[in-house]
């Protein structure tokens, strides 16, 4: 990698990875983007216009480019797999968004491939990890003014996006995945086992969801529930409350000052995920670019993606039985400190 700007390549340009490339291009110090694919042939060449990159037709072709440093990975779901695979293959690092994988086993394939590759190259998209309201209830927590925790509660709720019907699967798998990495991270411990209900979005499709209810018991002693919701009916937010020994703190993922006015409290809410989380995602990518300067990244690692998809995959296993069900997990390599 040379001591120049950061050389990076983008596979995929919808709305997170058109994100992705703005803050890089624009907002980003160390880093250019140098080329950019997407399926959608017009979206690639808009973004590229936008960014003084390169538009390129081939995902492989893109990693493999000698004059490309590090990949980012924001292409669909089901293809970030196989592309952090062919990354590692190439020997260069890769922000990938979350879910790392789909499926355990690939996620598992991906921890192995890095194991044998013998050097850090993974980092996942979970960016609540440097949003400023998460990091501040990180830091009272390790202050121990709340002493040892005991119960966390994930809120997660979306606005309806379009007519799109979500399956309780991709809920688990796409969306409640950033509160299982959440969960780990600021609780310090790892989840025994997962019991999941959920409400259908449509009557003649169970398998819909609408709003659904993860309860987990962890490592630690402690429990987690984790709170969906598909339509909010009022806007986008995301929240954490920790109830610890010695007290119970909560994030603020409010937009906007409480106001209290003409005989009403009131508080704007963000409509979407890309404005609540907007500063999280220009610290993640410059927090990235930074670490890869100096040698290797330092946010959430392929280990991390592996172990929320241990979470989920249990969840998954609780939508099919019904019951609550362990976590099934490999032995944690010690390379992963
Ligand atoms: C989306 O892909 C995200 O990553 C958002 O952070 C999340 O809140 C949303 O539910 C996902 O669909």
């Amino acid at each position: 990698m040379s001591a120049d700007n950061l050389q990076v390549g983008i596979i995929g340009t919808g709305a997170i990875g058109g994100l992705h490339a703005h803050n890089l291009a624009l907002r980003t110090n160390g880093a250019n983007v140098a080329a950019v694919m997407d399926i959608d042939r017009e979206r690639a060449n808009a973004v590229a216009q936008a960014c003084g990159a390169r538009a390129v037709q081939d995902a492989a072709g893109l990693i493999a480019d000698p004059e490309i440093d590090a990949i980012l990975i924001a292409s669909p779901d089901a293809s970030h797999a196989e592309l952090s695979l062919a990354a590692i293959a190439a020997g260069k690092p890769v922000l990938c968004e979350k879910p790392l994988a789909t499926s355990l086993a690939d996620a598992e394939h991906i921890v192995n491939a890095e194991l044998a590759a013998g050097q850090c190259l993974v980092q996942v998209g979970f960016m609540r990890q440097v949003d400023p309201a998460h990091c501040d209830l990180q830091a009272l927590l390790l202050s121990g003014q709340l002493g040892a925790p005991l119960r966390f509660r994930g809120t997660h709720f979306n606005p309806r996006r379009g007519d799109t019907i979500i399956s309780i699967k991709d809920a688990i798998v796409n969306s409640l995945i950033h509160d299982m990495h959440s969960l780990r991270w600021l609780m310090g411990s790892e989840v025994q086992s997962a019991f999941v209900q959920w409400l259908p979005d449509r009557a003649d499709m169970p398998h819909s969801a609408r709003f659904a209810l993860a309860h987990l018991t962890l490592d630690n002693g402690g429990l987690a529930t984790l709170e969906w919701s598909g339509d909010s009916g009022y806007g986008y937010e995301v929240g954490v409350e920790i109830v610890g020994e010695l007290g119970t703190a909560q994030t603020h993922s409010h937009s906007s000052p409480a106001i209290r006015r003409a005989g009403r409290l009131s508080q704007a809410v963000t409509p979407d995920w890309q404005d609540r989380f907007a500063e999280a995602y220009q610290i993640e990518v410059q927090d990235w670019v930074d670490s890869l300067r100096q040698g290797a990244p330092t946010g959430p690692s392929a280990w991390d993606g592996y172990m929320s998809l241990v979470i989920a995959d249990a969840c998954l296993r609780s939508v099919d039985s019904g019951l609550p069900e362990p976590t099934r997990a490999m032995d944690h390599p010690a390379f992963y400190a």
